[in-house]
Formats: C-alpha cells, structure tokens, sequence
C-alpha cells in the first residue's frame, strides 16, 4: 500500500504526539478534558445586550417582591457559585421533621420573610419572624450550562416552555432558562404568595436599574450609562421594551452563559502546561480518575449530569429526582454537580451535610453514611496519604482563581447587607451590650468604629446619637414593640435608604 505524503505526515504527527504524551496522560486525556465553549441554544443566541441585562437582573434585588434578594443574594462567585452566609445559624432549614437541631437538618440559603398576597407578614410556623430557608443547598451557577437538565432533581429542563403563553420557547439546550425563571416566583426565595408575571413586569418598569447595589462593575456601568429603564435594556436585547417572563429567563441565562470557569490549573495542565499542578496534585489527579471519575466524576464537567442516591441522607428523606420522575427507583437520586471550584462551595451535597472536602474524601472512602442501591457506592479503602493527594488536586487543581477574586467576568456589585435593628455589636442579639457598644462609640474618643451602623441605627431615623440607645433600652425594658424592620427579632436589609452603611 501506498502512503500519500499527507497520510505519512498525520501518521508521523500521531506517533509522536504519542510519545509525548505517554500513555498515562493519554489514559486522562479520555477520561477528562477541558471545557470547550458553552453551548448555547438556537432560539436564545448569545449577544453581549442579553447578557448584560441578564448581569443586572441576576444582581438586581428588585427582582424580588420586597426588595431584599436577588439571585446573587445566594449565589456568589467566591463562594464557588453558591452562598456564603453558611455559616449564619439562620441558614438552617429544618428538614422534613419540622424539627431545628435534628440530624434531617439542611444548611440552605436565607430567602424572604413569608408574605400573602398582599405582600403582608404571616406566620409560616416554621421561620417567622425570621426569613424562610430554602430546603436543599444551593449549587453553583457557574459552568452549569453544559448540563442537560438544572436543580439538584433537574426539574428545570432542556425544552423550556414560555410560562406566560404555554409555547415551547426552547425546544432543546434551555435549562438555563428554565431555571432562571424558578426563583422569581418562589415564595421562600424571592416572591410575595401568588405573585404573578405581570407583578414581576409592572415592578421591573417602575424602578431605576441597581439602585440598590453599589460597587457596579464597569460592564453593567456601561450599560447603565445613559441612565436606562428596563423596558430600555430589554429593547436593546430583544428588539422590543416588552418585559416578559421568557424574556428574563433568555437574558439571564445568556449572562450565566458568558461564566465559563475553564482557567483552573487542571484545565491549564490539559492544555499541556505540566506545571500548573504540582506533583502531588497530578498524583492527586490520577488517584480521582482511578477512584472517582468512574461513571460520576470524568469528561469535561467532572459530572456525569446524571442521578445517584449516594446515601448522604435516606432516600425517603428528600425523595429527589423521583419528584421529577415519579419513578420510585429514582427515589433520592440527585444531579451530579461538576467539580471545578467545589473547594470554595462548602459545606457539601444538596443538604450541606459535609462541612470540609476531607470529610466529603472520607464519605466516599468509607461507603458512605446511609443504604442504598447503588452498585458504585462501596467501600474505597483509599490510604490517608492518598486521600490527602485527592484532596489538593479537588483544592488546589480544580479552582479557578478568578472566582475567589471575583475577576471579570467573576465580578459583581455589592448588594445589601443584612442585619438586625439594634444589633450593635453584630452577635445576632439585641440586649444591653448593644447600648453599651452604641454609647461607647459615641462618648468615648479613639473607639472601634462600628461594624454596622444600620443596626446602630435603633430608630431607623438615618443618625446614630443617643435616641438610638434609649430606643434600644425601652425596646428591651419598657415593653416597646421591635425596633424598624427589619427589627431586633428579624435578620434582613434596610428598607430605608440612607447614608449609614453596614459591612458585610
Ligand atoms: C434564596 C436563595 C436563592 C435565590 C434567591 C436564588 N437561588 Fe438559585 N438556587 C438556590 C437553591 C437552594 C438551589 C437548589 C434548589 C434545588 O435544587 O431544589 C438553586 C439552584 C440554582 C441553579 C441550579 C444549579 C444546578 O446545579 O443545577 C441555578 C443555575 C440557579 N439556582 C440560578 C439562580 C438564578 C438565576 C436566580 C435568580 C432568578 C436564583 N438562582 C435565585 C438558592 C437560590
Ligand atoms: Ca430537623
Ligand atoms: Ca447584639
Ligand atoms: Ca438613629
């Protein structure tokens, strides 16, 4: 047979790229590979006007019924996508047992105070007078466009249906959309009971984009500079001023299209830079392929965007993907997450159950916590040493750098900061250390300044002087009712502008 000059070369080209690569990169080159470009769906065409709009409704707390969440409240980029206030003891859901303290416990994310109808309080039984907690952990909204299906039960799905006409908006690549439209009308995230498209519509055309936020960055300043409505910024994405659900759910799904976290140092080694993991981590990185790609961990997410039930909970405990299926064999199966970043997401799985990625190494090395069916789950029997491999190469392999900085196109403004009317001292109580604290800072020269001058703020009257001690001490001894929303009792923003500020 007779080789063209052509076929020599690609045959030559081959054996040599073979023998420089060697045969076991050659092996994680086909388990794992870099992230190529995010897909995107015919009918919803990235363009820089939609992904803008969709930065600035992600950001946009006014987004919500009452002002005080948007998405980015429980999604944030140096948290790896997910929310940071884990650590707040208000971030506790109860579980299915109704019950606080208990072993069904979640670590969820701090939504709205329930409300009716009208936008009015009530008791929920569970959180009130406090914001409700979202039931499951929050995943990241970084990188998850290159999954076929969203949420820990992928209930939002690849076809995406126009909530306001019926229509399929999206016949197939929209769980971006689909999602995005979830949390606006959830009534423990963002939304006042029964709130409707036309609510959300005739809220987006009264206010001034961001005024809530400060810190804008310069993309969203751009697009904010001639001073523009929001009818503005959807006829510069759509063609048209009309705001519509399908419409939000394009833009902000074109903004989480544009977040693509491929400059980790595992992505940089794949790319041929056998410098950027160290020896341990590379060692780290083929203990994970051996141990954990399997059918769960490879190709280029590091999820199969598939559902298990691990056993990190009983499965009757939250049944998750069988809410989707009602097929009982799905019974507690949840999405595999992709692992870039996972480092910065703690605590670990839908419930947060796992505080730290060693305890999540030491999970899957020992079976894990609770039966299941699942022929995967068994017992490792991965040495310390190794396990401390694994662990730098999920750390320090696997995160992307621009997230922890929060980097373009990482970046964000600065939303409000929760706190409690009184609080001077920030321990999430109001009692007579708070007066102290406010007293000290007004009548004693060269003291700290105040952490929060909101919740110094006693009578919400945008001034911090004594009438702000004696309302906190009549609050707490003559039986005066709480202290200006959010109050002494309630965890929230400011409903008040004013120029007292309050760290984060
Ligand atoms: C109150 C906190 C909260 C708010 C506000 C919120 N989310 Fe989430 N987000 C969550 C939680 C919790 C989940 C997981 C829910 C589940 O799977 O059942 C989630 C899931 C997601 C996912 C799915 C990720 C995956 O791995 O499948 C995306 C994407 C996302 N949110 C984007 C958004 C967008 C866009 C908004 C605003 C329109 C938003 N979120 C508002 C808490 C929040
Ligand atoms: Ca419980
Ligand atoms: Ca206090
Ligand atoms: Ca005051």
């Amino acid at each position: 047979m007779k080789l063209s000059i052509l076929n020599l070369r690609a045959l030559v080209l081959g054996a040599l790229c073979f023998a420089l690569a060697g045969f076991g990169d050659k092996a994680i080159a086909q388990t794992f590979s870099v992230l190529g470009p995010m897909p995107e769906p015919a009918e919803n065409p990235l363009t820089p006007e939609k992904a803008v709009l969709g930065k600035l409704l992600f950001w946009e707390e006014q987004l919500s019924s009452n002002d005080g969440v948007a998405c980015g409240t429980c999604h944030k980029p140096f948290a790896g996508g997910s929310d940071a206030r884990v650590g707040l003891p208000l971030s506790a859901h109860p579980g299915v047992d109704g019950m606080f303290g208990t072993e069904d416990d979640v670590i969820g994310s701090i939504g709205v105070i329930a409300r009716d109808e009208t936008c009015a309080e009530f008791d929920d039984g569970i959180f009130f007078p406090e914001r409700q907690v979202t039931n499951r952990r929050t995943p990241s909204f970084i990188g998850i466009g290159y999954g076929d299906s969203s949420f820990w039960d992928g209930r939002a799905t690849d076809e995406f249906i126009d909530p306001e006409t019926g229509d399929i908006a999206i016949a197939t690549g929209g769980s971006l959309e689909s999602q995005a439209i979830g949390p606006i009308l959830s009534t423990v995230e963002m939304a006042c009971n029964d709130r409707t498209w036309d609510d959300v519509r005739t809220k987006l055309e009264s206010v001034t984009p961001m005024a809530l936020a400060t810190d804008i960055p310069l993309d969203m300043l751009d697009a904010l500079a001639v001073d523009p409505t929001y009818p503005d910024l959807f006829e510069a994405a759509f063609g048209t001023p009309d705001i519509t659900a399908a419409r939000i759910g394009f833009a902000i799904a074109s903004y989480e299209r544009t977040l693509v976290p491929d400059r980790t140092p595992f992505d940089l080694f794949l790319l041929g830079d056998p410098s950027a993991l160290t020896a341990d981590q590379e060692l780290g990185m083929d203990l994970f392929e051996l141990h954990c790609a399997g059918v769960c961990h490879s190709g280029a997410e590091l999820s199969d965007n598939d559902f298990h039930h691990i056993g990190v909970r009983p499965a009757d405990e939250d049944i998750g993907r069988e809410e989707v299926t009602g097929n009982p064999a799905d019974r507690g199966k949840m999405k595999t997450p992709p692992l870039r970043n996972v480092a910065l997401r703690a605590p670990f799985f839908h419930n947060g159950g796992k505080e730290t990625i060693q305890d999540v190494l030491i999970f899957y090395n020992t079976g894990g916590d609770f039966p299941t069916t699942d022929p995967d789950m068994i017992e490792l029997g991965i040495s310390n040493s190794e396990l401390l491999l694994i662990e730098d190469f999920l750390i320090n392999g696997l995160t992307d750098n621009r997230l922890i900085n929060e980097f373009a196109p990482f970046d964000r403004p600065t939303l409000q900061t929760f706190f409690r009317r009184g609080d001077s001292n920030q321990d999430f109580g109001l009692d007579i250390a708070d007066a102290t604290h406010l007293l000290t800072f007004l009548f004693v020269v060269g003291s700290d300044p105040l952490p929060c001058e909101d919740a110094s703020d006693a009578n919400d009257d945008g001034g911090l002087d004594l009438a702000d001690a004696i309302s906190m001490l009549s609050r707490l001894f003559s039986g005066d009712p709480p202290l200006p929303s959010p109050s002494d009792i309630s965890f929230g923003h400011d409903p008040t502008l004013d120029a007292l500020g309050c760290n984060p």
